[in-house]
């Protein structure tokens, strides 16, 4: 009755599960006239309606190019106005290729400069491991680290990987800030510290399907690194996904059973080359594969509110009701 389907047919319904036609009428009569039902259907017709939103945002997505858009020479205000503000990824090929960065984080740069520094680094990611959790960590001098980095065979990385979390721009390493220089407008210098994040790995390291609460473009700056990207208005990743990450992997789309939660998402898929970017729209599920040794920025910095902490679709119900609250609609 909620979903709408006919009195009668109901009616009918439990008649041919064995109710006599009066029970039945009653049994139907008693439910419509009930407050928990007209109160229940208030709750189902919104969210009919934000469903249908969502199918409509899907269907577009499908019916798009296919591809990700490529931008040369992108300005800030077209940026902001046409890729931050609609929620569309976009790659920037060699964005950072005129940067301090193209020099200074490179290996032997890196290690000839701050190879005395002491960073730390994730260790284990691997299946088995809460990804919502932070891992435990371990201290290395960056040389010892890039020098495990470049010494893994593709195909071996064994999961400890200097991610964003580890915080190394904030502190350690935090004079790099000043090699990451955007064209002017993108960026809110006075906010990097604490908004670019630095990552970097063997070949192999593997970051499994999840959703950031904010905006990032990612930049890479030695190796390559391939990306898969879907829209957040792909509900079936949606459902059954716990905390940031996604119940199934989005490289396994193509290959994915039926019923699997990757069935019929429409992927995109990107690699990356050093100096290449690409704009990860908040929400937008993405997985990452590091196809060799790899040092790469994310930045969040953008000259743009940009902190969506109340978008945890894949959080429990009572942590959804207390975001929906916050939001004024609970
Ligand atoms: O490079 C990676 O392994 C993951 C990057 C990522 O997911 C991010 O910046 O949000």
């Amino acid at each position: 009755l909620l979903r709408g389907i006919d009195d009668a047919a109901v009616r009918d319904r439990l008649v041919a599960e064995g109710l006599s036609p009066d029970q039945a009428a009653r049994c139907v009569r008693g439910v419509l006239a009930s407050p928990v039902f007209a109160g229940a259907r208030g709750a189902v017709a919104w969210s009919t309606a934000e469903a249908m939103a969502m199918d409509l945002a899907r269907a577009r997505v499908e019916r798009g190019p296919g591809v990700l858009e490529r931008r040369q020479d992108v300005s800030a205000a077209d940026f902001f106005a046409t890729y931050v503000a609609h929620g569309v990824p976009v790659v920037l090929p060699g964005w950072g290729l005129g940067w301090p960065a193209m020099r200074e984080l490179q290996w032997d740069a890196l290690r000839e400069r701050w190879g005395a520094v002491e960073v730390e680094v994730t260790e284990g990611r691997g299946p088995g491991v809460d990804p919502n959790r932070r891992g435990p960590r371990s201290t290395w001098t960056l040389a010892a680290w890039i020098d495990h980095c470049r010494s893994v065979e593709p195909g071996r990385a064994d999961e400890r990987y200097m991610v964003a979390g580890d915080h190394n721009l904030d502190g350690p390493l935090s004079a790099l800030l000043d090699a990451l220089t955007p064209p002017p407008g993108f960026v809110d210098r006075a906010r990097l510290r604490g908004g670019a994040s630095l990552w970097m790995g063997p070949a192999g390291t593997h970051t499994r399907t999840h959703h950031d609460t904010s905006n990032i473009v990612f930049v890479q700056w030695a190796g390559r690194k391939r990306l898969w990207l879907a829209s957040p208005s792909e509900t079936g990743l949606t459902q059954g996904a716990r905390g940031f990450f996604a119940a199934g992997q989005l490289s396994e789309a193509a290959r994915a059973a039926p019923g699997a939660p990757t069935e019929g998402v429409t992927v995109f898929e990107v690699t990356l080359e050093p100096g290449d970017a690409v704009f990860l729209p908040v929400g937008w599920w993405h997985e990452v594969l590091a196809l060799e040794a790899s040092v790469s920025t994310s930045l969040t910095a953008l000259c743009v509110r940009n902190r969506y902490d109340d978008y945890t679709p894949g959080s429990s119900p009572e942590a959804r009701r207390a975001a929906a609250q916050r939001r004024g609609r609970g």
